[in-house]
């Protein structure tokens, strides 16, 4: 089954969203896999957007995501990253409709409160970035009422 690495930024965590985004994939239907509530250091956060260290936007960005804990969560089900980034949202809450997480919760590009996996790859390497230590297997009841 399908996999993507959701991490809820320091702002969404700040600002007392976690339980509200944990509770949207869970009523879509996915599966909990793996959570953590994380300080990350410099270098990991360069690791993590290592994709976009030429972007003029990168300093801010690492700096935002090392000023406070997140939750990083690792969430299951069919199609979990396309449609996880579709309950997200589009990346500036400017152009993010209403209903989704950035819709609803973000104003700023710079403080989008959450992360989603872009695709199944990108989304298999942050797995294994942020959980080295692996994720536990199990198997929601619920699994037959959803599929
Ligand atoms: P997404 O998070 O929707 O996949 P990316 O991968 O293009 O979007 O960008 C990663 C993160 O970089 C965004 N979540 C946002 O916090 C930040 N970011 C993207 N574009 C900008 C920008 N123009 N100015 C400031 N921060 C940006």
């Amino acid at each position: 089954m399908e996999q993507t690495f959701i991490m809820i930024k320091p702002d969404g965590v700040q600002r007392g969203l976690v339980g509200e985004i944990i509770s949207r994939f869970e009523k879509k239907g996915f599966t909990l896999k793996g959570l953590k509530f994380i300080t990350v250091d410099r270098a990991f956060a360069e690791k993590h957007y290592a994709d976009l260290s030429a972007k003029p936007f990168f300093n801010g960005l690492v700096e935002y995501i090392i000023s406070g804990p997140v939750v990083a969560m690792v969430w299951e089900g069919k199609n979990v990253v396309t449609t996880g980034r579709k309950i997200i949202g589009a990346t500036n809450p400017a152009e993010s409709a209403p209903g989704t997480i950035r819709g609803d919760f973000a104003i700023d590009i710079g403080r989008n409160v959450i992360h989603g996996s872009d695709a199944v790859e990108s989304g298999r390497k942050e797995i294994a970035l942020w959980f080295p230590e692996g994720i536990a297997e199990w198997r929601s009841s619920l699994h037959s009422w959803i599929y």
